[in-house]
């Protein structure tokens, strides 16, 4: 199914110091070969030559050759390290494919290198979080995905299942002789374990998500309190309009915004009032349409003012910190204690909001600290799944309906993480996952 070479350009198109082409498939030396006097190819070697076709010069480029199964895709690769000209990569891959090479599909390579186990599907998973990774904490994550941490700690839950499984097998064996099938409370309670260790990483999966798509937090509050200079504040950035007139911003802006390695999708609202504008009250509308769909809510009020806690009606059940911007001005004694003093202006108190951000989110998601492993969608979805299996053969368990069904739901458990694990024949699963990569990986 692989005899055929892949190519692709593996860095981002256009002007660069450097472009690096990858070929792939047993084809690549025999392929490059023909492209420069004869090399004697020594693995994991770089060589400096001229790269000639048809009697044009393409280019002088420096060529690595990785001999299989020693290579990222583990097959025979060749990485052309050319000048960053898209006019110079394009006479490359021309000349290639004239030779036989074929353009590579995204991520066919990663594809190819989990066909030849060189990676896991988690791994492959983690690998591709890696590129997209948009702050330190997912960078961290998605490092311990590709490390292969979660392939480890299923694996050694499957063994635990397994085993169960085993002794159960031969519990009914017996029962076919005449003999009473039966598992003592200690079964039971190895089953419960491995439930256990399977919801610890489910519980991971809301940070997950975070790392991936950015918790969306929106600022929201009474007109002229602060809220844009808040989000420029949080952003390091001018990015708002700033201005004396209560009702300057009208339509929502959102930023993507880093805190404390938490990747958020930071919203800044109109201020919220009675108006008569059309424009205001659609502004006012489209805010407030926004709210339940937050994960964080950042309440800014002015800290020398008088406070009145029912001016703006918030959703109950998201988490929401009470700001109380303009702490340059004074703090009224109405104040509620916890309200967070903070001064947009002079960026007093900023550190300390960042803190409880991050507080907020984590405590919000259940986050146990010290967790770097986060499990993302797919995976989250299989290893319910896997749980509602194990549920039901507790369930059997204690109502001794029949160790048969005990039996089949194990089974069930056992195919839920063989599929996390990435041990299927789901195509789907597969063809989704290496569609999600850039071509040239
Ligand atoms: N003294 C002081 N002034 C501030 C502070 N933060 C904002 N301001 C001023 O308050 C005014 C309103 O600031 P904005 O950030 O535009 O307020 P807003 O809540 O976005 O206002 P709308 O968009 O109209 O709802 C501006 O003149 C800011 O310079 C602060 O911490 N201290
Ligand atoms: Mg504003």
């Amino acid at each position: 199914m692989n005899s055929d070479t892949i190519i692709a350009l593996s860095t981002p198109p256009g002007v660069a110091a450097l472009a690096i082409i990858r070929l792939s498939g047993t084809q690549s030396r025999a392929i490059i070969d023909q492209l420069l006097s004869p090399v004697a190819w020594v693995p994991a070697t770089a060589v400096y030559r001229t790269l000639k076709y048809r009697d044009e010069i393409l280019d002088d480029a420096v060529l690595t050759f990785w001999q299989s199964p020693n290579s990222y895709t583990g097959e025979d690769t060749v990485e052309i390290s050319c000048h960053g000209n898209p006019h110079i990569v394009e006479k490359i891959l021309r000349a290639c494919l004239e030779l036989g090479a074929r353009t590579a599909r995204p991520g066919e390579f990663t594809q190819r290198a989990y066909l030849n186990n060189k990676l896991s599907l988690t791994q492959a998973e983690g690998l591709l979080d890696l590129l997209y990774a948009p702050t330190e904490r997912a960078l961290a994550s998605a490092r311990a995905m590709k490390e292969g941490k979660l392939g480890h700690a299923l694996e050694a839950v499957r063994a635990e299942l397994i085993d169960l499984l085993s002794h159960l097998e031969a519990s009914l064996d017996f029962a076919e002789e005449g003999i009473e099938p039966h598992v003592g409370p200690e079964f039971t309670a190895r089953v419960e374990q491995v439930r256990a260790q399977i919801e610890k990483l489910l519980r991971t999966a809301p940070l997950g998500r975070i790392l991936q798509e950015g918790a969306l937090t929106i600022i929201v509050g009474e007109p002229n309190v602060g809220k844009s200079s808040l989000l420029n504040a949080l952003l390091r950035e001018d990015r708002a309009i700033v201005a004396p007139t209560p009702g300057t911003t009208r339509d929502w802006i959102e930023a993507p915004c880093n805190v404390r390695g938490l990747p958020l999708r930071l919203v800044d609202t109109a201020g919220q009032r009675d108006s008569t504008d059309p424009v205001e009250i659609e502004g006012n509308r489209r805010a407030r349409a926004l709210l339940p769909k937050a994960q964080l809510l950042l309440h800014v009020v002015e800290a020398h003012q008088l406070f009145v806690s029912t001016k703006i009606e918030l959703p109950e059940n998201i988490p929401s910190l009470l700001i109380a911007n303009k702490s340059d001005l004074g703090r009224h004694t109405s104040l509620p204690v916890n309200a967070i003093s903070l001064s947009a202006k002079t960026g007093e108190g900023l550190a300390d909001l960042e803190t409880r951000i991050e507080e907020a989110l984590l405590a919000d998601m259940g986050h146990e600290s010290g967790t770097v492993l986060t499990i993302n969608a797919r995976q989250n979805s299989t290893l319910q799944r896997a749980t509602q299996s194990l549920d039901q053969a507790l369930e059997a368990l204690r109502n001794t309906t029949g160790l048969e069904i005990v039996s089949i739901e194990l089974r069930d458990a056992l195919h839920d993480l063989a599929e996390v694990i990435g041990e299927t024949d789901n195509e789907d699963i597969l063809t989704r996952l290496f569609q999600n990569f850039c071509i040239g990986k």
